[in-house]
């Protein structure tokens, strides 16, 4: 499957996150203060992925090419301006992306980077970058756990749960060699995604029975429900 690059502009909005996201309060933040349990409003993810106890906006990346977008909020409600999947890995290469999900299932969010070059030959030859930072994160979003896996030529990552297990499993567009490409999994672990990470490709034959499921926008409606007003 071939896909294009992803377009990473952000709008340059400050928005107020109201107070009335419902979030209710779950696992305990660095900062001490009682992290907000992730929820869905209009679609984004409200959940405090940088750790200082406030909730964030996180904006899903989708399968048409938008990439995962950040907006940290604050003590009063105040979200700060979109930081884009490029900002959050730092690297300049052909494509880089970001998603966000519990790949652990220890209830706080974690982050899943890569960075990528074009395939330069019939073999792939991995991906430059490939982490997961386990939460709760640090403000700056770095992580004392950080996690490498090993991904080939990469174009977009993306969450979803292929087995079930409330457990975010990591759906990647991969280079699979001689111009192919294709939708490949990593299943999330008790210990997050690893070298030892299960991991099938989603286009082939799955003898665990596992749904198929391409990239989508709704891989997060799989562990989370509506914002309470
Ligand atoms: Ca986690
Ligand atoms: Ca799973």
């Amino acid at each position: 499957m071939k896909h294009t690059k992803a377009a990473a502009v952000a709008a340059l909005t400050m928005t107020v996150l109201s107070a009335t996201t419902g979030c209710t309060t779950a696992a305990t933040a660095p900062s001490g203060k009682e992290a907000p349990r992730p929820c869905l409003s209009s679609g984004k993810l409200i959940g405090d992925l940088d750790g200082d106890g406030h909730p964030d906006r996180i904006t899903e990346a989708r399968a048409d090419d938008k990439p995962l977008t950040l907006e940290r909020g604050d003590a009063s409600g105040h979200l700060a301006e979109p930081v884009s999947a490029a900002e959050l890995v730092g690297a300049r290469t052909a494509h880089q992306g970001a998603a966000v999900g519990d790949f652990n299932g220890d209830g706080t969010l974690d982050l899943a980077l890569f960075a990528s070059k074009e395939p330069e030959g019939d073999d792939p030859m991995g991906a430059e970058l490939a982490t997961v930072k386990l939460g709760p994160l640090t403000h700056g979003g770095t992580r004392k756990r950080t996690q490498r896996i090993h991904l080939d030529e990469t174009t977009a990552i993306g969450v979803t749960d292929y087995n079930h297990d409330r457990r975010a499993d990591l759906a990647v567009i991969e280079y699979a060699g001689d111009g192919m490409w294709e939708i490949t999994a990593r299943l999330g672990t008790a210990k997050g995604l690893s070298a030892a990470t299960p991991e099938y490709a989603v286009t082939g034959i799955d003898a665990a029975g596992h749904t198929h499921r391409p990239l989508s926008a709704d891989g997060l409606s799989h562990f989370y429900g509506p914002c309470e007003n």
